[in-house]
């Protein structure tokens, strides 16, 4: 079995206790970072979430997969991060109000941060006036990121991208993205940007931020 099949194995096993070691071990053997994030890693939560659709697994073997797969994401951030300065601005990040999922706010935060921002994460369940408070707070922040999962909490999204819009503040503009997130619904809802993943997101950031 190869080393990738043993860490998507561990992740869908939800194995916190072995899959930093894994992770490790596929570094030593030379293995590209972003190739144990995407396919080890990301695509096993793909696994697991279909899954979970068919009900052939439940909501605990859900958290104890997304719990191994934070746990890996820990080691190989240092292999992931780039320019961590801080010298492009601020990027205020949350999840939506209502959703709770963060592994993919997560990875975007990264990214973002080692293309150089400094990254204010409000975490999961975010309500719009609390993405309106840190960029009071921030007034010199320049990209807010605005993540969310599930098809329930679109409307979500809409309300913290509408209040953002109309906050009177200036000089920020609005990415988003997830899962159930298209270009489509982005414009819709008057964001400024959307991407698909982490990595063409902190792309976005910089261009918007420019
Ligand atoms: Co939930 N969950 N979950 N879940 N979960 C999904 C999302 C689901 C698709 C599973 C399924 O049914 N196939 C489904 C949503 C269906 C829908 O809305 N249509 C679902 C459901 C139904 C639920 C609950 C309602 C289940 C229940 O309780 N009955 C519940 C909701 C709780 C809540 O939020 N209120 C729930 C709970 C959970 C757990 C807590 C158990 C756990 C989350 C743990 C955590 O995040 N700390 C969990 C998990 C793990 C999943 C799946 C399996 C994996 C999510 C994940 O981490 N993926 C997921 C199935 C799936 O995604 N296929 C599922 C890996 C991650 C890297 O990808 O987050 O998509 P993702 O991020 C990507 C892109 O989307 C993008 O970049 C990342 C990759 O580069 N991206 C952005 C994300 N944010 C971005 C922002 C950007 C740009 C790009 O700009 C700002």
């Amino acid at each position: 079995m190869s080393k990738i099949q043993e860490i998507a194995e561990a992740i869908e096993g939800g194995k916190s206790k072995v899959i930093g070691g894994l992770v490790e071990e596929a570094l030593a053997e030379g293995i590209d970072p972003l190739k144990i994030l995407n396919e080890g890693m990301i695509a096993t939560m793909g696994v697991v979430g279909e899954k979970f659709k068919k009900a052939e697994i439940f909501v605990p073997e859900m958290l104890v997969a997304a719990r191994a797969m934070k746990k890996g994401v820990e080691v190989l951030k240092p292999k992931l991060g780039g320019n961590a300065t801080g010298a492009l601005g601020k990027c205020i990040i949350g999840t939506v109000s209502g959703d709770l999922h963060d592994i993919g706010k997560n990875l975007v935060a990264m990214m973002i941060e080692s293309t150089g921002f400094e990254v204010i994460d409000l975490g999961v369940d975010v309500p719009a006036d609390k993405f309106i408070e840190a960029l009071k707070a921030n007034p010199d922040t320049k990209i807010v990121a605005v993540s969310g999962l599930l098809t329930t909490t679109m409307p979500s999204m809409k309300d913290i991208v509408g209040a953002l819009k109309s906050s009177g503040i200036k000089g920020f503009k609005v990415i988003c993205g997830g899962a159930p997130i298209t270009q489509e619904f982005a414009n819709q809802i008057g964001a400024d940007g959307y991407s698909p993943d982490a990595a063409s997101a902190a792309v976005l950031a910089k261009q918007l931020a420019a």
